[in-house]
């Protein structure tokens, strides 16, 4: 029977067993943002779950929108990944770096030039950014042009690129979270009159075109996509995200990519809260592997994969706080709790010192 203990192959990547780390921004990068000699340590400690999702890596200098978030833009940043792949590989783990580019979730304090941050549309977001300082009021983004669009493209393969040089078993696309392809998606952040927006067909369009470069330049196997149909997160929305969603994932299938990931829910808030939307849709329309997010654990990761709602599940705060998560599930053993205090910026407390079990 599949369980989450079982192995998975996910297009060319094996998993040893179906715990998913999830993607989750730290903020401790080095000078350059270039990874550490710590994150070597903590993506090694965690190296037993069946698959390590990076924390969100920018593709180019203007797709950062947070300090010290680690790049795959420079050479140093990819010689810096390759020691955590080396270190992660050798521990007998697979990782997989998620390529981000934040769009308007930035501020001109944090991008090259000090000019305003590019999104489909000038629509600039409700609330604050951290610049490294202080918090500022988002501002206006610029919008991008349509001629500029191919080379966003090209970015996103150039960085896929990048993270096969650096060892990578593959990348995940970040198409979630408010951030640049999800403000093509959903309609709230999506005003253009072009060909990339108007109908769920054309805000669709940057997103398919990107899976598609970079599933050239490194194989569709090696290839995932991250997506979240309803997060609210950075002040994002759309009229009807179960047609959205269930359009972009019925035309995923025939990719063949490695796995799609969902983020279900809103992110931190409770269930409750969630806009309505049916994730078995998305199960039945999308033809692949399927890794669920938000929330679960054990005896609800459990039930899905049997259930056949997901092939695996991805832990966010669990597997920050257990870098012997898996070990922990198998013997019904106690968990530790995550420190929220320590989840962004510092340095090694609440990052590589979360014990392991000690028998
Ligand atoms: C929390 C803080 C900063 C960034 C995401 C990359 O939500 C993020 C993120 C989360 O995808």
């Amino acid at each position: 029977m599949t369980d989450l203990f079982s192995p998975a192959k996910f297009g060319a990547i094996e998993l040893s067993n179906r715990v998913v780390m999830s993607s989750l921004t730290r903020n401790r990068a080095g000078a350059g943002n270039v990874p550490t000699e710590l994150a070597v340590e903590y993506y090694r400690q965690r190296a037993s779950c069946g698959l390590i999702l990076t924390e969100a890596t920018p593709i180019c200098p203007e797709g950062h929108g947070y300090p010290r978030t680690p790049g795959i833009h420079s050479d140093a940043q990819t010689a810096g990944w390759q020691k955590v792949t080396s270190a992660v590989h050798a521990a007998g783990g697979k990782i997989v770096l998620q390529l981000w580019h934040v769009g308007r979730i930035s501020h001109p304090d944090l991008q090259p030039g000090g000019v305003p941050p590019v999104a489909p549309s000038a629509i600039k977001p409700a609330g604050k950014v951290f610049t490294g300082n202080e918090m500022k009021e988002f501002v206006t983004p610029r919008a991008l042009a349509e001629n500029e669009l191919p080379g966003l493209v090209q970015t996103y393969a150039l960085a896929a690129r990048h993270a096969i040089d650096a060892g990578f078993d593959g990348v995940e696309v970040h198409g979630g979270n408010g951030y640049l392809i999800d403000q093509f998606l959903r309609s709230s952040t999506n005003r253009r009159e072009d060909a990339y927006g108007g109908s769920k067909e054309k805000r669709a369009r940057l997103l398919f075109e990107i899976m598609d470069a970079v599933c050239a330049e490194i194989g569709n196997d090696r290839t995932g996509l991250r997506l979240s149909p309803v997060t609210p997160f950075n002040d994002i929305s759309d009229e009807n995200p179960q047609e959205t969603f269930d359009y972009i994932v019925s035309q995923l299938g025939p990719k063949r990519l490695a796995f799609l990931d969902i983020l279900k829910g809103t992110g931190g808030a409770p269930r409750e809260q969630w806009v309505p939307f049916d994730y078995r849709q998305t199960r039945t329309l999308y033809e692949g592997n399927l890794i669920l997010n938000n929330g679960y654990d054990l005896a609800s990761a459990q039930a899905d994969i049997a259930a056949g709602d997901a092939d695996a599940i991805a832990f966010g705060r669990l597997m920050l706080a257990n870098p012997d998560l898996v070990e922990r599930f198998r013997r019904g053993a106690g968990l530790n709790e995550a420190n929220a205090a320590t989840f962004y910026m510092g340095e090694d407390k609440g990052y590589i010192d979360y014990p392991f079990l000690t028998a």
